[in-house]
């Protein structure tokens, strides 16, 4: 619970640090045992015209933005090296759609675990913003928001 009111207050306090994007209700997929991959997901919103270039983890080795895709009928995750976030609109990261993946874990990760990420965003006029997110880590077989 306190915790939980941590990230809360983290959160806030990055939203009020940086306006022009915000970054809300993230979480990441638990992981099953030997499992070195996990999604991440979380809602975006920019004021202006910016892209989503990447971010990290110290959680993991890496971390990338992942498409779907249906190649014949099968679906599949492709990275992909930006994602833009139109002004004003709110872009989802949620499962079946475009998400994160984190890449090279470094632990398990359990259900009520914090898990620190930092996006990387660059801005219409070119310059870049880093957003730290603190993430809650949800069950393996969590589909959406609460
Ligand atoms: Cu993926």
């Amino acid at each position: 619970m306190a915790r939980t009111l941590l990230a809360l207050v983290l959160l806030a306090a990055a939203a009020a640090a940086h306006g022009q994007v915000e970054a809300r209700a993230a979480w990441v997929r638990g992981t099953a045992p030997g499992q070195t991959t996990a999604g991440a997901y979380m809602e975006l919103t920019s004021d202006r015209r910016a892209s989503l270039l990447g971010a990290e983890s110290p959680a993991a080795g890496s971390a990338e933005i992942h498409e779907m895709k249906i190649e014949g009928n099968v679906m599949r995750m492709r990275a992909v090296t930006r994602l833009e976030l139109p002004p004003g609109k709110t872009v989802e990261l949620k499962p079946g759609g475009h998400h994160m993946m984190l890449v090279d874990l470094k632990r398990s990760l359990k259900k009520g675990d914090l898990v620190p990420i930092r996006l990387k965003v660059e801005l219409s006029d070119k310059t870049i913003k880093t957003i730290q997110v603190l993430a809650e880590v949800r069950e393996l077989a969590a589909t959406s928001r609460p």
